[in-house]
């Protein structure tokens, strides 16, 4: 059986009214304004606490949100000096689905890391 791939999303149609329509030789297209609002964002935060090593906050962040290295690090320290800081951003799902990887990936190494989602904007 042949599968039909999804079409893209087509743009609003252009309307013709009778009104526009001039003797035949002229026609006024009216642009309709798009309708769908791009989907709510989610930022993944962490938090910092006295106890979490540093380097398990670097692999966590390399690991769940896919920085290198020094990125890694450098969102690390932030959050050790302002208390939080910006991970990733996510659509709501994947936000939720990573808040629940470093929470269980912390408690299972015996760290209070605190990871939570918040809406931006
Ligand atoms: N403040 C922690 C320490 O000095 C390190 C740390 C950084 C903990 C970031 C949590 O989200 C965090 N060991």
């Amino acid at each position: 059986m042949a599968t039909q791939a999804p079409k893209p999303p087509s743009p609003p149609p252009a309307v013709v009214r009778p009104a526009d329509v001039n003797g035949g030789d002229s026609v006024v297209l009216e642009r309709r304004t798009q309708k769908t609002k791009p989907p709510q964002m989610y930022q993944v935060v962490l938090l910092n606490d006295d106890y979490t090593p540093m380097e398990f906050v670097v692999v966590v962040i390399q690991e769940f949100f896919n920085k290198d290295r020094e990125t890694a690090t450098q969102i690390m320290l932030k959050i050790h000096l302002d208390g939080k800081g910006i991970c990733g951003v996510y659509s709501k799902d994947v936000a939720a689905t990573k808040v629940d990887q470093v929470t269980e990936a912390a408690r299972r190494n015996g760290h209070p890391l605190q990871c939570v989602c918040e809406p931006i904007e």
